[in-house]
């Protein structure tokens, strides 16, 4: 550690290692990212990912995760226990230097290069520092040692407390997180499930186990075939068009790089780019490297077979059509950069990744003619759709110069020109759209009726979409575009809410809408303006209205209430104007849903499954799911 604070490179990491956990205790966020949930699950990464860490080192094989009864969550694996002897520095066991010192960034054994991701990278010592209790417990040398700290401190010294044969070696950490810092101390099935998941595909022949011992649900997250899994478990609910994923792996100079493709019968783009297991949701030179190759393969291919006209050539865009694909690599010193620090900005990995796909794919399209068929087949549609596409643009674009101040004239806009005041209320049907507009503030809301049910955009190609009448109203009112000319800066509203009836057809109409935005302004949801809203399913009529959202909740405030006066609303049109406003219109009282992309793989997962063609998996999924509406006033 000494060494570190001499590197210059470790400037602001300095601080914090200066500071030591006392810092991470008064300033939890800077360390975690925040104190909510998110922070919390932060925790159980940073272990996790020491434990992957190992596995990658080629010394661990098994990771199991443990929620149990009491709110503690333990992290196990069988890697080979975290150092015990005197460290000759600090005059302390290694574990405990690692449990109570901060390190910037990498291991304190400076030799193992720190591969898997941590935020921060500052592992341990700031699950640690903010626990309430924590108990480590490691076999090392044929013994067990095991310590306990709390909110950073040793509680006990290091001691061996039994025997284990030799070659059982590992570590286990119990952690309960400090109440005193986190919001909210209750750990998720379904975050760590997802993350869990990810990292068993991205470390292939790693067995994770996750066990909740609260919700009683377990599941071992293990995936021989790595990236190639990945892709068929992107692609479960699509229709491929090929049924083995194109997959190779190699590794050059100090980078070893997985990729796995796999075309499907749809016509979205998805690339997801791993670093050290990182999602890089902004991409980066692997990312670009791998475009770069898959472009001109398919170009040389088509060249070489004369499959096109006149020397013509397909754009990258035309090749990406219907594609999954992962590149995951893995790189000792990656340089992140971008806004969120998600995007891979080391050079030299773009000429690696582009060597590797043109040399893997170009001898995999030779020997698989059928399979190259059909994904240059697809290409070439493609090509052809962006054709209609840009006319059916340049349609709407025109529409838009000549109507009135461009505007649709079935919109009932808000008087407000500030964009940050003003919303959009999407409405099924012209007369709940009639009825809204009645009820509104008309200083802020403005309200576009739809006709019935818009066109499904997963299954109908850009062209068609773009040019449906109901969709262009509602890109027009937006006022972003669409794709690639979106432009936030050009929103007119700062909400955009979705209000459809509470049945069937309006869920129906909603995942329709919202499948629309994913699709083709995904940024509109990523920066916070869509919205559902949720209309009570009854009234309660006591001395004063009282509106409930669900039968559980129905059921609770009826009980014990004999004859209570209940009035079922069976949609938007059978409220007064009062009550419309009340319960789905006014600000202060109404209740809407916000509508986030917590991760892009499972909201591409969840959008396809709702809208293609997998019928038992989107009955599943409702069944699972129908109860959780999480409600923000
Ligand atoms: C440094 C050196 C050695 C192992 C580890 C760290 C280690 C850390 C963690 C954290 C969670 N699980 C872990 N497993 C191992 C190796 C020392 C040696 O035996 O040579």
């Amino acid at each position: 550690m000494a060494a570190d604070l001499n590197e210059k490179k470790y400037g602001a990491e300095n601080i914090k290692v200066l500071e030591g956990l006392e810092g991470v205790r008064k300033r939890p966020a800077m360390y975690i990212g925040g104190t909510d949930k998110q922070g919390l699950h932060h925790l159980v990464y940073e272990l996790i990912d020491n434990s992957v860490d190992e596995a990658l080192a080629g010394y661990c094989d098994k990771i199991n995760v443990i929620l149990w009864k009491d709110g503690s969550c333990s992290v196990e694996d069988n890697g080979r226990g975290i150092p015990v002897e005197i460290h000759t520095t600090y005059k302390m066991p290694a574990v405990q230097v690692a449990l109570t010192k901060l390190h910037a960034g990498g291991k304190f054994d400076k030799d193992s290069y720190k591969v898997s991701g941590g935020l921060h990278g500052v592992g341990v010592s700031c699950v640690n520092a903010l626990s309430e209790k924590l108990l480590i417990q490691i076999k090392r040398e044929g013994k067990i040692y095991e310590q306990e700290y709390s909110r950073g401190n040793p509680l006990t010294k290091l001691k061996v407390i039994g025997k284990c044969p030799e070659k059982e070696t590992g570590t286990f950490v119990r952690f309960y997180p400090d109440p005193q810092i986190f919001s909210s101390l209750e750990f998720d099935y379904k975050i760590l499930e997802n993350r869990l998941r990810e990292l068993a595909f991205l470390n292939a022949g790693l067995k994770i186990n996750l066990d909740d011992q609260i919700k009683d649900k377990k599941e071992e997250f293990h995936a021989e075939g790595g990236v190639r899994d990945f892709i068929k478990w992107i692609n479960k609910s699509k229709e491929a068009i090929h049924q083995k994923p194109v997959y190779f792996k190699k590794d050059i100079e100090n980078v070893s790089i997985e990729i796995g493709i796999q075309y499907n019968s749809g016509y979205q783009e998805n690339i997801f780019g791993f670093v050290n297991t990182i999602n890089t949701v902004e991409g980066g030179t692997h990312v670009s490297g791998l475009k770069t190759a898959l472009t001109r393969v398919v170009n040389d291919y088509i060249k070489k077979k004369n499959l096109l006209k006149n020397g013509d050539t397909l754009m990258g865009d035309d090749v990406r059509e219907g594609l999954t694909a992962i590149v995951s690599i893995k790189i000792p010193e990656p340089q992140f950069e971008g806004q969120t620090k998600s995007k891979l900005g080391n050079s030299e990995v773009k000429g690696y990744v582009d060597s590797v796909v043109t040399l893997f794919l170009s001898e995999f399209f030779e020997e698989n003619p059928s399979v190259a068929k059909v994904i240059i087949q697809k290409a070439l549609d493609s090509a052809k759709a962006r054709l209609a596409a840009k006319k059916a643009k340049d349609l709407v674009r025109r529409k838009n110069v000549f109507s009135l101040g461009g505007l649709p004239g079935k919109l009932a806009d808000c008087s407000s020109k500030k964009t940050e005041d003003s919303e959009l209320y999407l409405v099924e049907g012209e007369s709940a759209g009639g009825s809204a507009k009645n009820a509104r503030n008309k200083e802020m809301q403005a309200i576009l009726s739809l006709k019935g049910k818009i066109l499904n955009v997963e299954k109908a190609n850009p062209s068609r979409v773009l040019s449906s009448e109901e969709i262009t109203n509602m890109i027009t009112a937006i006022g972003t575009g669409v794709g690639e000319s979106f432009d936030l800066s050009k929103l007119r509203y700062n909400r955009v809410i979705i209000m459809t009836d509470a049945d069937v057809d309006g869920e129906h109409i909603k995942t329709l809408l919202l499948t629309f935005f994913f699709r083709f302004m995904p940024k509109l949801i990523e920066g916070g303006h869509v919205y559902v809203a949720m209309p009570p399913l009854y009234r309660i009529r006591k001395k004063k209205d009282h509106y409930v959202y669900s039968e559980e909740e129905l059921k609770k405030a009826t009980s014990g209430v004999e004859n209570p006066n209940i009035t079922r609303f069976k949609g938007l049109g059978e409220m007064d104007l009062n009550q419309l406003w009340d319960t789905t219109m006014n600000p202060n009282t109404r209740k809407i849903k916000r509508i986030y992309i917590e991760d892009a793989v499972e909201a591409d997962q969840v959008f396809s499954m709702l809208m293609g063609d997998d019928v038992q998996g989107r009955k599943d999924f409702i069944a699972e799911n129908a109860h959780e509406a999480d409600l923000d006033v």
